[in-house]
């Protein structure tokens, strides 16, 4: 991939597809120049940058008219690239997109890789790398904490908590540095216990953010809450229920479901990802039944809350306990909750059993899928579980929801750890600073000030192109 930042780059920056509007995008010295060439209306070299300017498109060398346009002017630096930036809305159709970008192109722009507006950004200082990376997931954010926390790291408030613990690790580096370069002479600038005590902070904060990225997977990849049960429980009526939806076929017969079936919806601004799954009984009708059951117990495996759902009016309250204390043997951490269905065929006596073991530390919850009742409770159930577990709303602290963000926590926390050991076994000076340059390296590559050529290129073509 040959990429300059002398030459200017165009892409159509909204979804393809017809739309009231396109916005076709240029970046780069000529931006301005080119978009000129096919703007008759006015001079734009002499407009100033942040205005807007009504004209039309015209293919230059035939005068054929393209479209009717809004040109938005940004001047360098004071643009999302740094760069000179023309944004261009037209009329939303394909085919005059099409034309629009091949009459850019003819005039010496070049079609944006995708991502490349934002490395751009990154390249010339506009935004760092986490913060460039937020962009991607802003745009991917489909619930309220997703976002949330997508913008605070767009605006930086990660980078700023890192910047803040490399710039006290730096100093100590640099006098260990210091030490290194008097060699022979064996003079001690950096003052060990103070060093130790730094050590210990750092690592703790490292150790919190490392633990904000299960929360923050949680975030942008939705509460994976597993609902299983005995067959004809009502498990695929709820599912319909929560979805709002038919999706999971619903019958009389015992082991209707063999497959997963799952989808996502959004409680209170916290994405759930329910799974059906097929009834479990010890012995399955068939072979294709027992694979179901099988892979169930999988996938309860995964998942970050079980919800366990019972007939009222076919079990009692020990076989419940003794169901759930079966599935969560050996997932001890797993928050199970369990839920009666068919309120609605349950006699008060039933009824009153199961009351009675929510007062024993376990949470049942009474329901009928079939009437949809009891459904808001249920929902406020779960989401006290999932906050009770500490899986929500961690207000406005920074959470790491990058894969690579964590891989490069975990680099520096070995490294801090490594340092720490060395000091307390009196290792030299060599050593240490060696660790804690390693350690410096792995937080500095979080944000960028530290990369390389390939990450950047893994990064940004992630992107969508237009962005
Ligand atoms: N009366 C009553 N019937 C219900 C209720 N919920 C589900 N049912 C019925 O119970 C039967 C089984 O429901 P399903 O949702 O298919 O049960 P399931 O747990 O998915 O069953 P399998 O997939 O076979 O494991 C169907 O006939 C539903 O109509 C309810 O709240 N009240
Ligand atoms: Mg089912």
């Amino acid at each position: 991939m040959v990429q300059t930042l002398s030459d200017t780059i165009v892409a159509l920056s909204t979804p393809p597809g017809a739309g009231a509007l396109a916005v076709v995008r240029l970046s780069g010295p000529d931006a301005v120049g080119i978009t000129q060439a096919l703007f008759s209306k006015k001079n734009l070299a002499g407009q100033p940058g942040h205005t807007l300017h009504y004209g039309t498109l015209r293919e230059p060398a035939s005068g054929e008219i393209l479209d009717e346009v809004v040109v938005a002017l940004y001047r360098a630096p004071r643009s999302y690239t740094r760069e000179d930036v023309v944004e261009i809305s037209g009329h939303g159709s394909d085919f005059i997109v099409r034309q629009i970008l091949a009459a850019f192109l003819r005039q010496g722009a070049r079609l944006a890789e995708a991502g490349e507006f934002t490395k751009r950004a990154f390249l010339n200082g506009a935004l760092d790398l986490a913060q460039a990376e937020a962009v991607a997931d802003l745009i991917a954010a489909d619930s309220a904490l997703s976002h949330q926390v997508a913008l605070n790291q767009l605006r930086g408030g990660f980078s700023d908590e890192l910047r803040g613990l490399r710039a006290q690790l730096v100093q100590f580096a640099a006098l260990l540095e210091l030490e290194l370069d008097f060699g022979e002479e064996d003079v001690e600038f950096a003052d060990r216990s103070g060093l130790a005590r730094l050590l210990a902070e750092v690592q703790g904060v490292v150790r919190g953010l490392l633990r904000s990225f299960e929360l923050g997977n949680v975030i942008k990849n939705g509460i994976t809450t597993v609902i299983a049960g005995r067959p004809n429980a009502g498990k695929s009526t709820l599912l319909n229920a929560l979805l709002r939806e038919e999706r999971a076929i619903v019958s009389a017969i015992p082991g209707t479901t063999r497959d997963f079936i799952e989808d996502e919806v959004s409680i209170d601004g916290l994405r759930f990802r329910f799974v059906d799954t097929a009834g479990l009984r010890d012995n399955p009708a068939d072979e294709v039944e027992a694979i179901g059951v099988r892979r169930t117990r999988e996938r309860i495996g995964q998942a970050a809350l079980l919800l366990y759902l019972f007939d009222l009016t076919e079990l009692t309250p020990s076989e419940v306990q003794a169901d759930i204390a079966e599935l969560t043997a050996a997932l001890p951490k797993l928050p199970a909750l369990a839920v009666g269905n068919k309120r609605d065929l349950a006699s008060p006596a039933q009824l009153a059993a199961f009351q009675a073991l929510a007062g024993e530390n376990q949470t049942v919850e009474i329901i009928s899928a079939g009437q949809r009742q009891g459904l808001e409770e249920l929902q406020a159930a779960l989401l006290a579980q999932v906050r009770g577990a500490g899986l929500a709303g961690a207000g406005s602290a920074t959470i790491v929801t990058n894969v690579r963000h964590a891989r490069a926590l975990e680099e520096a926390l070995g490294y801090l750890a490594a340092v720490e050991q060395g000091l307390a076994q009196g290792r030299g000076t060599e050593l240490l600073a060696a660790d804690l340059r390693h350690a410096l390296a792995a937080l500095g590559s979080i944000t960028g000030e530290i990369s390389t050529d390939d990450l950047l290129t893994s990064i940004f073509t992630q992107f969508c192109i237009g962005k």
